[in-house]
C-alpha cells in the first residue's frame, strides 16, 4: 500500500460498517509510522486476532499492536475518558506497550457521562438502533457550540460551567424520556477531575504531530469507523451515525489538508452485514439469514447485537466508492461464503418499474427497492489457505472479478480468515 508517492492512506468502510477495518489497519500498520482515528468514538468494535488473542478496540487506533507504532485520536473522535482508560489499562494487562505512543487531540470532544445516559434513555436512539455509547448527544453538543474538548480540563472553573449547562439541559431531555435516571454535576466533575491527569498526559496538537510526520515523510494511516453508509451526510439518513466517516472527514478530522490525502482503501464484506435499524436492501431471507450471521460470526463488537446480513450490493459500494474516491478495495471474509451453493450480487434496484444503478437518497425509494441480482455458483471449498489469487478456486475469482467491475475499482487486498496471515495481496 504504502510507496514512494503514497504516504497518507485513509482505510474506510464502505458499507455499514464491521467490514474488517481493524485487521486491515493491522495488517497495514505493519508498515505504518502513525495510525490515527479521525470520528466516531467508542460505538467502534475494531476486531484484531493475533495467534490465539483476540482485541476488540474502541477508541484506541488498530495499530496499537505494533510496537513502535505512533496511534492518536484526532480531533474529530468524540472520546469517552472513562472507557479509554480501560481500554488502555486491559492493552497493558495484555502486555502491549502503549507508553509514550498513544496521543489524544486536545481539541477532541469529550463524551460526558450524561451524554450515555440521553443515548440510552432517547425513543429517538431506539428508533435509529444506536449503540448507546453517548456519539449523538456529544456531537450535538459539539456543533451547538457547547460541548467540552479535551483542552476543557486544564480550567476547572470553564469546566464547571460547561458540565452544569450539559447537566441541566441532560437532565431535562432524561425527565422529558421518561426515565427515572439523573446526572449530577458533582459526579460528573469528580469522574473528569480523577481522569483529567492521565488524559491530560496524553493530550497534545494531534494535527501539528501529523503534519509534521508527514513533512518527514512517514508513513501515516487514517483509521475510519462505522461505514461509509453510516455517514451523517451520504448514508441512508436518518439511520446514520453523527459523523462523517467518508474520506471527507479524514482530513478535518485529523486537522490535516485534504491535499495531504494519497490514497483510500475501502474495506467491504464479500457480502453485507448492517447493526441497527434502516434499509438494508439484499438483507436475506430466514433462514439463510441466521445461517450466514452463524458462519461470519456477525454480532456487534462492541453491543453483541446480531447483525442483519445480506447479499453483496454493488450499488451500495459503487456510490461508496464515487464518494470516497476509493483507490482500492480489501474484500474481506471471502471465507464466510466457502460453503454456500449459491450466491448473489446485487447489480441494481427496480422501483416502481424503472431500475436505478446510482444508489438513491430518499429512503422512501429505497424502502420499494427490489434488488436486481446476478447469480454465482458456489465454490464449495475452503480459501482460508490462499495467499495468492491463483490459490483462490475458478468460482471464487470469477466472483471476485465481477465485485471488481461493478464496483469500478482495484481490488488490492482478498482476506480469508481472521489472523494476519490470511491475506492476499493484489499487485
Ligand atoms: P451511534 O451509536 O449513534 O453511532 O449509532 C448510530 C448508527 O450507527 C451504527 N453504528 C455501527 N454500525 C456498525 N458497527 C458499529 N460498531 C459496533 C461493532 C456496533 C455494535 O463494531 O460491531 O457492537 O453494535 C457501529 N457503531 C455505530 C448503529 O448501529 C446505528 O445504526
Ligand atoms: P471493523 O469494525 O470494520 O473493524 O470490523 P469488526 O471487527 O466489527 O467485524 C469484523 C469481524 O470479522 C471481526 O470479528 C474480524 O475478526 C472478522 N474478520 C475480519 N476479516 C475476516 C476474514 O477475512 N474472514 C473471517 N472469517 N473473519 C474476518
Ligand atoms: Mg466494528
Amino acid at each position: 500500500m504504502f510507496d514512494s508517492t503514497t504516504r497518507t492512506v485513509v482505510v474506510v468502510g464502505a458499507q455499514w460498517g464491521d467490514e474488517g477495518k481493524g485487521k486491515l489497519v493491522d495488517v497495514l500498520a505493519e508498515r505504518a509510522d502513525w495510525v490515527v482515528r479521525y470520528q466516531g468514538g467508542a460505538n467502534a468494535g475494531h476486531t484484531v486476532h493475533i495467534g490465539d488473542k483476540s482485541f476488540i478496540l474502541h477508541q484506541i487506533p488498530s495499530g496499537i499492536l505494533h510496537p513502535g507504532v505512533r496511534c492518536a485520536i484526532g480531533n474529530g473522535v468524540v472520546m469517552d475518558p472513562e472507557t479509554l482508560f480501560t481500554e488502555i489499562d486491559e492493552l497493558i494487562a495484555d502486555g502491549v506497550d502503549v507508553e509514550g505512543r498513544l496521543y489524544v487531540s486536545e481539541r477532541a470532544h469529550l463524551v460526558m457521562p450524561y451524554h450515555k445516559l440521553v443515548d440510552k434513555a432517547s425513543a429517538a436512539s431506539k428508533a435509529i438502533g444506536t449503540t448507546g455509547r453517548g456519539i449523538g448527544p456529544a456531537y450535538e453538543d459539539k456543533v451547538a457550540r457547547r460541548g467540552v474538548r479535551v483542552l476543557d480540563l486544564r480550567n476547572t472553573e470553564r469546566l464547571r460551567e460547561l458540565v452544569t449547562a450539559g447537566v441541566e439541559r441532560a437532565n431535562a431531555q432524561l425527565e422529558r424520556s421518561g426515565s427515572d435516571v439523573r446526572a449530577s454535576v458533582d459526579e460528573t466533575l469528580a469522574t473528569l477531575g480523577a481522569l483529567a491527569p492521565r488524559l491530560l498526559g496524553l493530550a497534545d496538537d494531534v494535527g501539528l504531530c501529523v503534519h509534521r510526520a508527514i513533512k518527514t515523510g512517514a508513513a501515516i494511516l487514517l483509521e475510519g469507523a462505522q461505514g461509509s453508509l453510516l455517514d451523517i451526510d451520504h448514508g441512508t439518513y436518518p439511520f446514520v451515525t453523527s459523523s462523517n466517516t467518508t474520506v471527507g472527514g479524514a482530513a478535518t478530522g485529523v486537522g490535516i489538508s485534504p491535499m495531504a490525502l494519497n490514497a483510500a482503501l475501502g474495506v467491504v464484506k464479500a457480502y453485507t452485514t448492517r447493526v441497527g435499524n434502516g434499509p438494508l436492501p439484499t438483507e436475506l431471507e430466514e433462514p439463510l439469514q441466521s445461517h450466514v450471521r452463524q458462519l461470519g460470526h456477525e454480532f456487534g463488537a462492541t453491543t453483541g447485537r446480531p447483525r442483519r446480513c445480506g447479499w453483496f450490493d454493488g450499488v451500495v459500494v459503487r456510490y461508496a466508492a464515487r464518494v470516497n474516491g476509493l483507490t482500492g478495495l480489501a474484500i474481506t471474509k471471502l471465507d464466510v461464503l466457502d460453503t454456500l451453493d449459491e450466491l448473489a450480487v446485487c447489480t441494481g434496484y427496480k422501483i416502481g418499474g424503472e431500475v436505478y444503478t446510482e444508489f438513491p437518497a430518499d429512503l422512501s425509494l429505497l424502502e420499494k427497492a427490489e434488488p436486481v441480482y446476478e447469480w454465482f455458483p458456489g465454490w464449495k471449498q475452503s480459501t482460508q489457505d490462499a495467499r495468492s489469487l491463483s490459490d483462490l478456486p475458478p468460482a471464487a475469482r470469477a466472483y471476485l472479478d465481477r465485485l471488481e467491475a461493478l464496483c469500478e475499482t482495484p481490488i488490492a487486498f482478498v482476506s480469508v480468515g481472521t489472523r494476519r496471515d490470511q491475506i492476499i495481496g493484489v499487485h
